[in-house]
């Protein structure tokens, strides 16, 4: 008979879920952070933080400013903009505003100084080196996995000169969206590298975009190739993406037992004039996921899907095929009411073979609030789930639970990646 536990049994799994969800190191699997020497490419500080693309979007809808007049201003002129219309003018409700204040507070901030400057002093005095500890230690970040793209004129010649001063905390991931996506002019620059491709596929085009991969695999140390898709992605294809993900992706992720991830469901630029802000959503189709999965076994596939109403029909597909591992809440989904909803029905679906979350973070400082966040939904959910089994009979066990948060923070995604 199942019976409810008593009070003093649930605060133990209470107590046990907190402690193993706060103290476990998390490996961040998917951001756009760089290890320090690649310089002005690691963001960090207050005026990156208050120019986030979330905010740029979330100011955009109070003011009538000029889109091309915000992109003139200086970049504390922006974050000055942002700070007076998203805190000052209005209180700062949303996830990404709450974010700032979280971030601020965990450093030991004043939250409440309603100005910016005593937050500029403070970034002011700091050294990147001692503050990428310092973030580090507050998120309680085991490492994280960078998005390095060999197409961005600023990060490769980090990789060609340098790369043996990569932090060791930062992990490589070959992002392929300039190729996959554009590539008349992901073409181009092969090209200018001595890769021997042609646009229109002739000659050793497939073999020498292979060799490109491999090479790149191997110079970065990646531990998957990723891509960003649009919702009417659709495979197998007669497009250059499809040929190239066919020909190319998938034999060489096959070959060096190195994942593909794919991130699906933005719509680009729906609105250009704000930059990187102007990205939307659209529900994709999960056939595409399914035929991948089933036609290449041999292939490692990592996917997070844009839209909320993908989420189930994706975590349905999880329990069909083991070479899908699906991870984090992404971007607009990245939110309380959403994360609790998905972390909720993927161990109904699926148990623990899952990576709940990535933080996305661009901004060094913002690991610090994602993971805060997420670590609170993370934790209510599983208690939850460990009082429901406990109300069986079930003797639910600290070390038990350990084992299930490292699971859930690191070692899935690295037990998925050494497969
Ligand atoms: O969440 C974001 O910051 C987006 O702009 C994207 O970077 C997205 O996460 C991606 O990796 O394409
Ligand atoms: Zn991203």
């Amino acid at each position: 008979m199942i019976s409810d536990i008593d009070k003093t049994a649930s605060r133990q799994i209470e107590e046990w879920v907190n402690r193993a969800v706060n103290q476990t190191r998390i490996t961040d699997i998917h951001t756009h952070l760089f290890s320090p020497n690649f310089g002005a490419n690691l963001l960090w500080g207050i005026d990156e933080l208050i120019t986030y693309h979330y905010l740029i979007s979330e100011t955009f809808r109070w003011i009538d400013l000029p889109y091309a007049d915000y992109w003139k201003m200086s970049k504390s002129e922006q974050a000055d903009l942002i700070w007076k219309t998203l805190f000052l003018e209005h209180s700062p409700v949303s996830e990404a505003c709450r974010g700032i204040l979280t971030t601020l507070e965990r450093l030991g901030l004043d939250t409440d100084a309603r100005t910016l400057e005593p937050y500029r002093r403070y970034f002011r005095e700091r050294s990147v080196e001692e503050y990428v500890d310092q973030v580090f230690e507050l998120a309680n970040l085991d490492s994280v996995v960078m998005t390095n793209d060999p197409f961005d004129d600023s990060e490769r010649p980090v990789w060609e000169n340098d790369r043996s001063n990569v932090d060791p905390r930062f992990h490589a991931v070959l992002r392929l969206d300039a190729m996959l996506n554009f590539w008349e002019t992901g073409m181009q620059k092969l090209r200018q590298w001595g890769y021997r491709v042609e646009k229109d596929f002739s000659g050793e085009t497939e073999a020498e975009v292979r060799r490109f991969l491999k090479d790149w695999i191997q110079r970065m140390d990646a531990k998957y190739m990723a891509v960003s898709l649009p919702p009417d992605f659709a495979f197998p294809q007669d497009s250059a993406r499809g040929r190239l993900i066919a020909e190319c992706i998938l034999p060489v992720a096959a070959q060096t037992k190195r994942p593909f991830a794919m991130m699906i469901g933005v719509k680009k630029l729906t609105n250009p004039d704000l930059q990187l802000a102007g990205d939307s959503v659209g529900k994709a189709n999960i056939d595409v996921v399914e035929h991948l999965c089933r036609s290449y076994p041999d292939v490692k596939f990592l996917v997070t899907m844009l839209s909320r109403e993908n989420q189930h029909e994706l975590c349905v597909a999880a329990r069909k095929f083991r070479n899908l591992m699906i991870f984090g809440c992404w971007w607009f989904l990245n939110n309380p009411s959403l994360i609790d909803e998905m972390e909720r029905m993927r161990l109904e679906l699926l148990g623990l073979s899952m990576i709940p979350q990535h933080s996305d973070a661009r901004v060094l400082d913002q690991v610090v609030y994602k993971w805060d966040h997420s670590r609170k939904i993370i934790a209510r959910v599983l208690t939850e789930k460990y009082t429901d089994l406990a109300a069986t009979g079930w003797k639910v066990r600290e070390e038990e639970v350990k084992r299930d948060v490292q699971d859930l923070f690191s070692d899935n995604f690295w037990s998925f990646v050494n497969r």
